[in-house]
């Protein structure tokens, strides 16, 4: 099968092997580059990048979170509503996984994951990780471009929006049982986002395929706006004329909007974003705009002032 998964050159900053990222001895124990390459016999395609070539040097600036860390310290509201989810979700069963592809496109259909993984170019890439609660991570991702996987779904000219559905299944996801919110779990970038080369679909992590507490077996990874736009163990990717209704911003849309890009200068109405916390060494840093991504997706925003894009 590796013929298939097609050798991309790399042409960005973030598209950098795990070596590249700042060192720090405790941050990256060698168990888990171990662990990664063991995974590469058992864990199938999703996990890693086998053709992910070298990039040009680009520092996130930040050591890279420890895996223990970044997969025991989890948002999942559908297993809970506190951090030690981890457990909980381990009765979310990743395989076999479909996703449905619906709405403004040519051909609605549902695709295995494992077909969809064989059509698209797997890459590596580390990313920043900033919550809208002001903590953050830097994580390694296996995955590939949305703009792929708009290339498969082949919207129509009249979609401009792409809404994304996590599973909800009481079965197995005791957070459903909170009937308050507004599941299932949704989320929506405009067409023009979803192109951009830095919006992500994600099927692994440190090397292995994604765990069900960090969104296995397939999640939205969108760096430049606040973790809730990430949605997890994703079901159903659709294509809308009008803007969606999005979880969070249904719940309290003074505190979480549908654009949701990260900005240090604009606080939630319940604290500052200026600075967050690191996980794992609970450093406190400054906030970038854009989560520091701003020249790879200021452009998408130009002319747009009218909408409430930091919230
Ligand atoms: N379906 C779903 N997706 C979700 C969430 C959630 O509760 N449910 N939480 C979001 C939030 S608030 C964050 S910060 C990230 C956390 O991702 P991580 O646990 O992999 O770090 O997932 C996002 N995606
Ligand atoms: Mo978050």
């Amino acid at each position: 099968m590796s013929n298939r998964i097609r050798r991309v050159r790399s042409r960005a900053g973030w598209e950098i092997p795990e070596s590249r990222v700042t060192p720090e001895g405790a941050a990256f124990p060698r168990r888990m580059i171990l662990g990664a390459a063991a995974s590469l016999a058992g864990g199938g395609m999703l996990g890693r990048a086998a053709a992910a070539t070298p990039a040009p040097g680009f520092d996130p600036g930040r050591p890279l979170t420890l895996a223990e860390d970044a997969t025991t310290y989890n948002n999942f509201y559908e297993f809970g509503t506190d951090k030690d989810i981890w457990q909980a979700a381990q009765r979310l069963p990743l395989s076999p996984w479909t996703i449905e592809i619906a709405g403004l496109v040519k051909t609605p259909r549902r695709i295995a994951i494992d077909d969809l993984v064989r059509q698209v170019p797997l890459q590596d890439r580390v990313y920043r990780h900033r919550c809208v609660e002001a903590w953050a991570m830097t994580v390694p991702w296996t995955g590939f471009p949305l703009s792929a996987l708009l290339d498969i779904a082949e919207p129509t000219g009249s979609a401009k929006y792409v809404v994304f559905q996590t599973l909800a299944d009481p079965k197995v996801m005791p957070g459903l049982g909170q009937s308050w919110y507004p599941w299932p779990y949704t989320e929506g970038l405009t067409i023009a986002e979803a192109h951009n080369d830095l919006a992500f679909i994600a099927t692994g992590l440190y090397g292995k395929p994604l765990l069900p507490q960090n969104g296995g077996p397939i999640r939205l990874v969108t760096p430049w706006k606040y973790g809730f736009k990430s949605a997890k163990s994703l079901v159903r990717i659709s294509f809308t004329e009008k803007r969606p209704s999005t979880f969070w911003e249904a719940i309290a849309s003074n505190e979480y909007g549908f654009w949701a890009n990260v900005n240090p200068a604009v606080p939630h109405p319940r604290w500052s974003q200026a600075s967050e916390r690191l996980i794992g060494t609970d450093e406190r840093v400054p906030t970038q705009i854009y989560n520091g991504y701003g020249s790879y997706v200021a452009g998408l925003y130009a002319g747009m002032s009218n909408e409430r894009l930091f919230m």
